[in-house]
This record gives C-alpha cells, structure tokens and sequence, in this order.
C-alpha cells in the first residue's frame, strides 16, 4: 500500500498490518517469551559435538553467565567482547550480558591483532570472551589494561574457563534495564569512513525480531517444530539477529555449525532435519554448482534464506531447481537499520507470491521511503534512489560519534542506507546500486577507507584507493588503484601481501592497478565513481 500524504512524500509500508510490540521489556525477557510452553524442547544444539540444550537450560545457563560475568567485574553500561566462532557460549555469554544491563561487542576471531585491538579499545571492553585460534591475539593487550579473558574450548595461562564462569549459581535478579539500553554492539562502516560501533538497543533488537516473527501473520514463519541452521557466523548481525535471537523468539531449535563446509552442511542437514536454512549468496552459489549436493540431501528444507549481499535472478533461479520442497527468498538488512530493512513475503505464514531477485518488501512497523540522492526528494514506485528507512528498530547511533550519527540518521528520524533500489508496483524492493563507498566481498564488509589508510603508510605508496570491481564468481572484489612515490619499483604482489598480512582474509586486495593521480573531487574526497566507470569500461 502507498500512502501519498499531506507532505507530498511517498511512504512505502508493508502488505501486513502492523501490530502490538512490547519493546519495552528487556531483550532476553522477550525472546524467551514462549516460556514455560517450549522449556523441554531443544534450543541449541551444537552441531560438533552434538550437546544439546533445551529452551530451560538456555534460560538457567544465560543466568548463570550473569552471575560469572557480574563476579568478574561487569556490570550494567559495561561491554563485553566476543571473539567466537559460532558456539553454544556465544549464547549463553550474550544473553548472560544482556541480564546484567552490559552490551556485548561481537569481532570475528580471524581478525588480526591490529582489527582486534581497534574494536576492543573504541568499544571500552570489559572483558573478552574467546576460544583457542584467537586467544594469543588478545592476552597481551589484555593483561597491559587488566582486561579479563575467558576461554570456551580449555585452559590458557592467565585465562579463566567459561565452565568456571558459568559454574556459579544462577543471577537471582536481572539488572534494571531501560529499552533504550545498549545490548548489541557490532561494528560497521556505514556508509563511509571506518568501522564504528552501531548501538542496537533492547528496544531496537525487539523491534527487529517481532517485525520479522511475531503477530497471526508473520512475515517470517518461524514456527517450534522448526530446526534452523545456524551457520553464518554470529558475530554478524544477520545471525545474531535473524537466526539466533528470531530462532529463540519462535521457539525453534537451533543448530550451531562452526565453519562452513558442503559435506558437513548435507551432513548435518540430514541427522537435524534442518528446516530452515539461512544463507549467504556465496553458499548458494556452491550448492546451486556443487554436483555432490542432490535435491534429496536438502528434502528436509522448508525455507531457504539469502542476504548480506545482492542475489540475481539468475542464480536464484538456478538454485531453486535443488530445493524444490523449499521456498526461496531474500531479506535485506544493514547493521545500523536494526539490521532487517526488508523480507520476503513468500516466508509468511499466509505467504505472497514474489518475484525472484527482488530483497523482499519493507517489514511491518516500519516506514520506507526511496529518495532521489541529488535533490533529496521522494520518489514513487518504480523509480530508483537512495533507500530510507524509520521505524524502532534503527540504531540508536554511532558510539561516541555524533557526527557520523548525524549523517546517517536525519532530524526526521529516517535513516539512509546508502543503497540504491526501487520498490515496484508489487511493493518488492530491488536494489540496483551502491551510493556508499563499502565493497562487500561474499557479505562481509570490506570497509575501503580502512585499506587506503593501511596502504598510504607504505612507504613507496603515495595515494591509493580502494574500489570494488565485478566479479562472476563472488559478486564483487576489493581492488586498489596506486600511485607509487617517485622511482618506486613496488609490485602488484608486494602490495597485496602488505595488505594481507594485515587484514581479515575477506579485505584482500585481489588487484591492483597503477596509475599517475588518484581522482578527487575539490574537497578531497576520492571520486570512486570515477574509478569504478574506469573498471567497467576496462581502462585503468
Ligand atoms: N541484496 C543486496 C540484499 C542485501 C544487500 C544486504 O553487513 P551489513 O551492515 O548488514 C547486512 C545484514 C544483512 C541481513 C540481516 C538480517 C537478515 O535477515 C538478512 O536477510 C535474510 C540480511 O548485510 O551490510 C549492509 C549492506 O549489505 C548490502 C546492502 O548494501 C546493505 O546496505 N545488502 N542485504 N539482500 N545487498
């Protein structure tokens, strides 16, 4: 529906009809809402070792990481840090934190010390919550600020053990939590600069979830009988949020897989019967091309999910011939924008017809609003612009970083995503483009302003820039333009294992091109438009 109100604006809002939220209580109240009724169901069970964990003991772990976590020093405002693979703890450590009033700030534990370091001092971490592949990267830096650490998977000199914090008694009373309280703290780019703390609040997480799960006709039909596969890492907020916190809400059980890997995805599909499957497009690109994956492997699938990055028509298309008993559909989220913006109406339980390739229709209880970059004015279906979003669920802000905050989200409460889109005359919404400057590689960030800052310290580079070029396979790659100081002999090579040694494996330069100036606009501003007409025209 399309409501052309007084101020000549064109809101789009969703086919279902809002409904009643109770954003207002604490995020761990809410989703375990379906309590007593689903207390002996399984919640979580780890797909590794095969523990399972029913909707009670979830509930009486996540009191008892309180109680450890509040003995080790954190309390209410305080932020933990979770450097896990996927893992039953992460949990148990998240909603413990969430009792106590503290936010948790998720990292990926393949990050090198530097990204590390970064996120654990901008965020002011209390105490760290890791495991073996990731925990000599934070015992110094820890033991210099008295931080402590906690490991899930053994004994480290100088760590304690999370069965040890989680040993104690239960927490008898939560914290006093306001809905405006920070619990989630992940880091994102936005829509330019470096990564910053996105401030999701009890409120906001609520939001999200019920817009998603919640009401007669939920746009996201998440039901108790069902297992959803919970393998996209949870330290991202597609995980976090739409598996793990909706999973919970619903009363679902939810299986924890480590790492993705074909054989043990089929594997674990079969002896779960895994129902729902949250992807990635770069998971379904290798299903959808894997011969070792058959339509039977995944008969038990009622519904598979894609986001964090565009999936086309095509390859929609193609993997929807192995899933014949399961409906396909995209969401659309942004950290900052709680993170769902959009979902697909084909999840509902009264469910839509939709068209493939498009990222879904806005959710319940939201506004959304496409306006034209330039003149900032609203535009009306069919017609591509910057994408906007308002509604509860959007983040509070930046941390302690008004400015950013400020241009991201305007007086009038609408954030602007950076994304270019359309909605059509069905209410499904395309994205088209990117006005932002971030590259996504397989759904990850790869924040470019990171990587330019990186380079310039070499000392043979003189300016860089960092762009994102198509790519067949992945969807689009992180590649440099370089302008090398006077006489420099520096290679493609040297320049990508500069890189490499510094980042995340997923922010590599996978080209580098060298060329005399970098493009600017008067204020200094790289012209990345600029340079990614060069990359599509092929001359660099
Ligand atoms: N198509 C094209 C899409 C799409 C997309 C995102 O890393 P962030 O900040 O956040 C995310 C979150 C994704 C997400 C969360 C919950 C959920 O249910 C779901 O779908 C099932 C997806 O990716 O990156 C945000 C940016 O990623 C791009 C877009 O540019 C956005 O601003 N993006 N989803 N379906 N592009």
């Amino acid at each position: 529906s399309v409501d052309e109100s007084a101020a000549a604006e064109v809101v789009f809002r969703s086919k279902l009809p809002d409904i009643e939220i109770n954003n207002s209580q604490p995020l761990h109240a809410y989703c375990f809402g379906k309590m007593p009724e689903v207390a002996g169901r399984p919640c979580l069970i780890d797909g590794q070792t095969g523990a399972s964990y029913t909707y009670a003991e979830v509930e009486s772990l996540s009191r008892r990481a309180a109680a450890g976590l509040r003995r080790m020093g954190v309390g209410k405002g305080d932020v933990v840090m979770s450097l896990l693979r996927n893992c039953p703890e992460f949990a148990f450590a998240f909603l413990g934190a969430a009792r106590l009033g503290a936010a948790t700030t998720t990292a990926n534990p393949f990050y090198t010390p530097h990204e590390i370091h970064r996120q654990a001092e901008a965020a002011g971490a209390k105490l760290i919550v890791t495991e073996a592949c990731a925990v000599d990267k934070v015992r110094e830096f820890a033991a210099a600020r008295g931080i402590p650490v906690v490991t899930v998977d053994g004994r480290f000199d100088g760590c304690a053990e999370f069965v040890e914090v989680i040993a104690a008694e239960e927490l008898e009373a939560d914290a006093d939590i306001h809905p405006d309280d920070v619990v989630a703290l992940p880091y994102s780019s936005g829509t330019t600069g470096l990564p910053k703390g996105v401030m999701l609040t009890h409120r906001s997480l609520i939001t999200s979830v019920a817009q998603q799960v919640d009401g007669e006709n939920p746009n996201l039909n998440f039901r108790t009988d069902d297992v959803v596969l919970c393998l996209l890492p949870l330290f991202h907020i597609y995980s976090l949020n739409s598996v793990l916190l909706a999973g919970l809400r619903a009363g679902c059980a939810i299986v924890i897989m480590r790492k993705f890997d074909l054989g043990a995805l089929v594997d674990l599909v079969r002896a779960h019967g895994i129902t729902i499957a949250p992807f990635v497009p770069p998971i379904v690109v290798e299903i959808a091309k894997s011969p070792r994956v058959t339509a039977a492997d995944l008969a038990s699938i009622r519904m598979v999910m894609s986001g964090a990055a565009p999936m086309g028509k095509d390859l929609q298309d193609a993997f929807m011939a192995k899933i014949p008993n399961a409906v396909l559909g995209q969401g659309y989220g942004m950290t900052e924008a709680g993170p769902v913006l959009a979902m697909c109406l084909a999840f509902a339980k009264e469910p839509f017809q939709v068209k493939s390739g498009s990222c879904g229709t806005v959710v319940r209880n939201a506004e959304l609003k496409i306006v034209d970059p330039d003149t900032g004015a609203a535009l009306g279906r069919n017609q591509p612009g910057e994408i906007c979003i308002r509604g509860e669920q959007i983040m509070k802000g930046y941390l302690n970083d008004p400015e950013s905050t400020k241009n991201t989200i305007d007086k009038d409460g609408w954030l602007h995503t950076g994304d270019i889109g359309y909605v059509d005359d069905d209410d499904e919404i395309f994205i088209v483009d990117r006005l932002k400057e971030i590259i996504k590689y397989k759904g990850f960030q790869v924040p470019p302003a990171e990587l330019e800052a990186l380079l310039i310290t070499h000392p043979e580079i003189k300016d860089a820039a960092v762009v994102s070029m198509k790519d067949d396979l992945t969807g689009e790659i992180p590649v440099a333009f370089i302008v090398r100081t006077e006489g420099s002999q520096l290679t493609e090579d040297e320049i990508k294992q500069f890189v490499a040694k510094e980042v995340v494996f997923y922010k590599k330069i996978h080209k580098v091109f060298f060329t005399d100036s970098i493009p600017k606009n008067p204020s200094g501003k790289i012209l990345r438009k600029d340079l990614r007409a060069r990359l599509a025209a092929g001359v660099h």
